[in-house]
């Protein structure tokens, strides 16, 4: 088993929605830790860079105003298979076939409003991670 981070969005919808503690508690129960977190409202610019791989995908323009549409809580979660861990917890990106317990089928409302994002590998987790965090705002276990 291998020490992870990966990197956890909580989307404009679940902000919304006010259930930043109980997306959080699933983390904590699951034994995923939040060495480095914030809150903030993506420029446009912002949107655009995170998801740059998508930029060509008919969805790119709607998810970028998506995701500018109102805060969110960007967190740096560590754990033991984190990345994957944290993906089984969010449950599949369409929340039709998000299994029943996962963070999507209890509060996405649809494919394009899915409450959270997850790094899809280790390689991806590094950038994303980077995208928001200086290291120094990472914030190591010492105790
Ligand atoms: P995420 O990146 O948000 O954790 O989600 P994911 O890996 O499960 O999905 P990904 O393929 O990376 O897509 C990123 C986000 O774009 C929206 N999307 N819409 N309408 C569509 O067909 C479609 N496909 C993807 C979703 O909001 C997805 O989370
Ligand atoms: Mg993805």
């Amino acid at each position: 088993m291998a020490l992870e981070r990966t990197l956890s969005i909580i989307k404009p919808d679940a902000v919304a929605k006010n259930v930043i503690g109980g997306i959080y508690n699933r983390f904590e129960t699951a034994g995923l830790r939040i060495v480095a977190a914030k809150m903030m409202h993506l420029s446009k610019e912002q949107a655009e860079g995170f998801y740059a791989e998508h930029s060509e995908r008919p969805f790119f323009g709607a998810l970028v105003e998506f995701m500018t549409s109102g805060p969110i809580v960007v967190s740096v979660l560590e754990g033991e298979n984190a990345v994957l861990r944290h993906r089984e917890i969010m449950g599949a990106t369409n929340p039709a076939e998000a299994l029943a317990g996962t963070l999507r089928a209890d509060y996405a409302v649809s494919i394009d409003e899915n409450a959270v994002h997850g790094s899809d590998a280790v390689e991806s987790a590094a950038r994303e991670i980077a995208y928001f965090f200086a290291d120094e705002e990472i914030c190591a276990r010492t105790r």
